[in-house]
C-alpha cells in the first residue's frame, strides 16, 4: 500500500496524515496526533522542538507497523519562528515561541531606522510584532550568545527537515513570513539583514514548494528500522498549505483559514505593494506555484483557547461543545472586543483583559462564561466582516461568499455567525486544510496533479463542504455598525 505523509504542526497540536489516491478521490487517514505544548523557562517561552521530532518519528513507526510504504513526506508548520545552527551543525538553544515577550517594543523602535514604507516596499509583509526580523533584532539588542555562534538560520519546518535529512534548505512560503525576504528580487533582502546586523551567509538557497528536499538520513532509518523516504518541500507555512487546499472554483476567491489564528484574504499572482496595502497592514505571503496570499492576520480562536485554559487553571473544565452551547444561550449583541487589540496577543488570563476592554470602550463587561464566549465569537464574526470588506477594497473584487478551512470550522456556531455577519454564504471545508494542501503539493511534485487548480478540483470532489447561509440579517447589520463604533474601527 503506497501512501504519502503530511506532517502538519499547529501552535497547539500536530498531526501526521496519510494520503492515498483512490482513482481520482483523495483518502486521508490520521496516523498520529500529538499536543504541541510550549514550555516556559526562566520567564521565556520556547517550543519543545525535540519532542516534536520525537512525535514525527512515532508517526514513521506507526506507518511501518501498518505496512505502509511511503512514497514521500513533507512538513508544514506555523511561521516566523526559527532555530539557529552552529558551525558544527548543532541546533543552538530551543527556538523561541513567537508569543515570547522579548520582541515587545522592537517593531516600534526599529521603525525609526527602517520606516514601514521601506520595509513593506521590500518585503510586502504585514507588521506583526513577532515577525522574524523583530525576533532577530531582539536577540541582537540582548547580545544573545546564540548570534555569535550561529552559522545557519532555519525556519521550524526547515529545521525538522534538516534533522530528518541532514540537508539545510530554506523553503519559500515560510521564508517570506520573516519580513526579510524580497519577493521582487526573489531572494533574501541583504539590505534589511545588514541593517539589523545579521549576516546574509546564514540564509541558504530558497526552495519552491514542490521541490525535492533530500531523503531520510541513514541514522534515522536505522533508528526506526525503516527504508529511506524522499522528503519534499511543500508550502511549509501552514497557512500556505491551507490556502492551497481551498476547494474554490472561481479564480478570485476569499478564504478564512480558521485555527488558533484566523487568516483572511485572497490569492493573487503577484505581491500587492501599494500604499493602501501597507496602510491597511495586509501581507503578501508566498504560496504555491508563484501565488501570493494577500491577507490579514486576525487573532482567531486563540482568545477562546486561552480563556478555556484560564478557566481550567481555576478548576472549571468545560469542553468546546459546552462553551459553545453556553454562548448560544447568552444574550445576543451586548458587548464586543477588537480581537486584534495588542493586549490579547500574549498568553495568560483573557477574561480580565476582555472585561477591561469592554469597560474602557463604554460597554457592559461580560461576566458569565456564556457571555464571555459569546462576546469572543460575535467579535470574531464581526471582525471577519470588516476584514472581508478591506480585502474586497484592496483587491478590487466582490466575493460571492467565503471559503472557511481549518479545524475552526468544527465550531458550527462560528461558521453560522460568520455567514450572518458577512451577509454571504460560508462554504466550510476541509477541516484538515493544511495537511491536505501539504499532500496536494506532494502529488504535484510527483506529477499526479498538473497544478494547484487540478488539486483543488480533486479536493472539492473528495471532501464535503458545508454551506451556511446568512440569517437574522437586520440584527447583524445593526450589530456591525455598533461593533465598529465600540471598537473604533474606521470606515
Ligand atoms: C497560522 C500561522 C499564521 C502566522 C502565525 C504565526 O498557524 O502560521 O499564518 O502568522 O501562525 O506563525
Amino acid at each position: 500500500m503506497t501512501s504519502i505523509l503530511a506532517y502538519d504542526l499547529g501552535a497547539s497540536s500536530g498531526r501526521a496524515l496519510l494520503g492515498r489516491l483512490n482513482s481520482r478521490t483523495i483518502e486521508t487517514e490520521e496516523l498520529h496526533r500529538f499536543p504541541n505544548n510550549p514550555v516556559q523557562v526562566r520567564g521565556r517561552l520556547h517550543w519543545d522542538i525535540l519532542r516534536l521530532l520525537h512525535e514525527m518519528k512515532q508517526a514513521l513507526l506507526k506507518a511501518k507497523h501498518r505496512g505502509v510504504t511511503l512514497q514521500s513526506l513533507a512538513i508544514d508548520s506555523w511561521a516566523v519562528d526559527f532555530g539557529l545552527i552552529g558551525r558544527s551543525g548543532e541546533l543552538l538553544g530551543n527556538p523561541y515561541h513567537y508569543r515570547d515577550t522579548h520582541t515587545d517594543g522592537v517593531m516600534e523602535n526599529l521603525s525609526v531606522q527602517l520606516t514601514p514604507p521601506y520595509i513593506f516596499g521590500r518585503t510586502g509583509i504585514q507588521f506583526l510584532p513577532f515577525n522574524t526580523i523583530y525576533q532577530l533584532a531582539a536577540m541582537k539588542r540582548d547580545d544573545s550568545p546564540l548570534l555569535r555562534e550561529a552559522d545557519r538560520f532555519l525556519m521550524i519546518p526547515d529545521l525538522l527537515r534538516y534533522f530528518l535529512t541532514g540537508d539545510m534548505y530554506n523553503e519559500f512560503s515560510n521564508a517570506t513570513t520573516t519580513q526579510l525576504y524580497n519577493p521582487l528580487r526573489g531572494d533574501w533582502d541583504t539590505d534589511l539583514l545588514a541593517a539589523i546586523g545579521i549576516p546574509a551567509s546564514w540564509f541558504g538557497p530558497v526552495l519552491q514548494p514542490g521541490a525535492g528536499a533530500g531523503e531520510l538520513l541513514p541514522s534515522v532509518c536505522g533508528e526506526l528500522g525503516i527504508a529511506s523516504v524522499p522528503v519534499i518541500a511543500v508550502a511549509e507555512h501552514d497557512t500556505g498549505s491551507a490556502v492551497a487546499a481551498v476547494p474554490a472554483t472561481d479564480r478570485s476567491f476569499a478564504y478564512l483559514s480558521c485555527g488558533t489564528w484566523s487568516l483572511m484574504g485572497t490569492e493573487t499572482d503577484r505581491p500587492v505593494l501599494s500604499e493602501l496595502a501597507q496602510q491597511l497592514n495586509f501581507t503578501n505571503e508566498g504560496g504555491v506555484g508563484g501565488t501570493y496570499r494577500l491577507l490579514k492576520n486576525i487573532m482567531g480562536l486563540w482568545i477562546l483557547q486561552e480563556t478555556k485554559r484560564e478557566w481550567e487553571r481555576g478548576g472549571t473544565t468545560l469542553s468546546y461543545p459546552e462553551l459553545i452551547g453556553l454562548a448560544e444561550q447568552a444574550p445576543a449583541f451586548t458587548a464586543w472586543i477588537d480581537p486584534d487589540d495588542a493586549r490579547f496577543l500574549a498568553p495568560g488570563d483573557m477574561t480580565p483583559r476582555i472585561r477591561d476592554y469592554c469597560r474602557e470602550t463604554g460597554q457592559r463587561a461580560p461576566e458569565q462564561p456564556g457571555e464571555v464566549v459569546r462576546c469572543i465569537l460575535e467579535s470574531l464574526a464581526l471582525k471577519y466582516r470588516y476584514v472581508l470588506e478591506l480585502t474586497e477594497r484592496l483587491s478590487g473584487n466582490a466575493f460571492s461568499g467565503l471559503h472557511m478551512v481549518g479545524g475552526g470550522i468544527q465550531n458550527k456556531l462560528l461558521c453560522q455567525w460568520s455567514a450572518s455577519a458577512i451577509g454571504k454564504p460560508v462554504w466550510a471545508g476541509p477541516a484538515e486544510g493544511s495537511a491536505i494542501g501539504n499532500l496536494a503539493v506532494q502529488w504535484i511534485a510527483h506529477g499526479v496533479f498538473a497544478d494547484i487548480w487540478e488539486a483543488r478540483r480533486v479536493i472539492r470532489e473528495s471532501f464535503p463542504v458545508e454551506v451556511y447561509e446568512p440569517n437574522n440579517r437586520e440584527a447583524w447589520e445593526d450589530a456591525y455598525g455598533r461593533f465598529r463604533t465600540a471598537t473604533g474601527l474606521a470606515e
